[in-house]
């Protein structure tokens, strides 16, 4: 716990929440987009909220850069506790046939009531909520195959709330990334920043940077080693990262600089695959 915890909540989040709130109504179903590298810091609470009556499905984000196997314990996980999930890489996979096919079965008994009423082809209405930059918009524009939206590396790129016909039976609407107002957890707050859901403007990069080195030094020692040209990881890593790419003056290695090195790295994900949350143990 962190006795100085983050505050953060443009007007423009708390905005965009209440229209999805007001329109929930509409919607048959919920698509909460997750990242895979950090399941637990990119749900949102306020997000949850509105899941009550709602069928929910958790999508886990950007699989492509997450360690493949913490993801599917991440499935498993949250099979365990009834909710559907599932993992995508939206550049190999089908979203569109993914997307419509699963949207499909958790609405059968809509759509088959619907039937008995006479009712064909019932339009299925979904949305699409999550914190920012997890791929909300880029999800819908795979499904749709084509640039419908708006997307970019960075939080905050969608600010309204859109409706945008996948099919003749199914509606998406995309929403800006929703955050929640305050951080007590810190450990969250700098995955947030990790995976690029949260501008760094906010907070002192430099822990998060010594927090990064030191979980894939724990973690991922491999990757570090394979990236950086290090035989072995004794001593002060950042001392001869620094050395080996180069960050070296007449003054020696310059610390500053490598540390903005590894922040982007970190943030780009240039290591290899990896994901900053294990499956919580039970
Ligand atoms: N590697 C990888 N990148 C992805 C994936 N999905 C989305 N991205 C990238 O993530 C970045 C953010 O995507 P957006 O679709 O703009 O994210 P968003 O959730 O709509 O963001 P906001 O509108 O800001 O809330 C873009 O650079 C996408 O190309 C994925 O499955 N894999
Ligand atoms: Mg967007």
């Amino acid at each position: 716990m962190n006795n100085n915890p983050i505050q953060w909540y443009p007007g423009h989040m708390e905005k965009a929440r209440r229209q999805m709130a007001d329109s929930l109504s509409h919607v048959d179903l919920l698509i909460e987009l997750r990242d895979a590298r950090a399941p637990l810091s990119s749900a949102n609470p306020l997000i949850m909220q509105m899941v009550n009556q709602k069928p929910h499905l958790i999508i886990l984000s950007k699989a492509d850069l997450a360690d493949d196997k913490i993801s599917q314990k991440w499935i498993t996980y949250f099979s365990s506790l009834g909710k559907e999930a599932l993992a995508l890489d939206v550049n190999k996979d089908d979203v569109r046939k993914i997307l419509s096919d699963k949207i499909r079965a958790m609405l059968k008994a809509k759509i088959e009531k619907a039937k008995e009423r006479g009712i064909r082809n019932k339009t299925l209405r979904v949305m699409i909520a999550g914190i920012p930059n997890v791929g909300k918009s880029t999800l819908i524009n795979r499904a749709l195959k084509r640039k419908a939206l708006k997307a970019e590396n960075r939080p905050g790129v969608t600010r309204s709330l859109l409706w945008v016909k996948l099919s003749d039976d199914i509606e998406l609407l995309d929403t800006p990334g929703v955050l929640w107002p305050r951080f007590d957890d810190q450990e969250a707050a700098y995955h947030l920043v990790l995976i690029g859901s949260l501008n760094p403007q906010i907070i002192d990069k430099e822990p998060i940077i010594a927090y990064g080195l030191d979980y894939y030094y724990k973690h991922y020692p491999e990757l570090l080693k394979k990236r950086y040209d290090l035989d072995d990881l004794k001593g002060d890593l950042l001392l001869k990262i620094g050395q080996n790419k180069g960050f070296v003056s007449s003054e020696g290695v310059k610390k500053k600089q490598v540390r903005e090195y590894l922040f982007n790295e970190f943030k780009d994900n240039l290591l290899g695959k990896m994901s900053w949350e294990d499956e919580p143990h039970k």
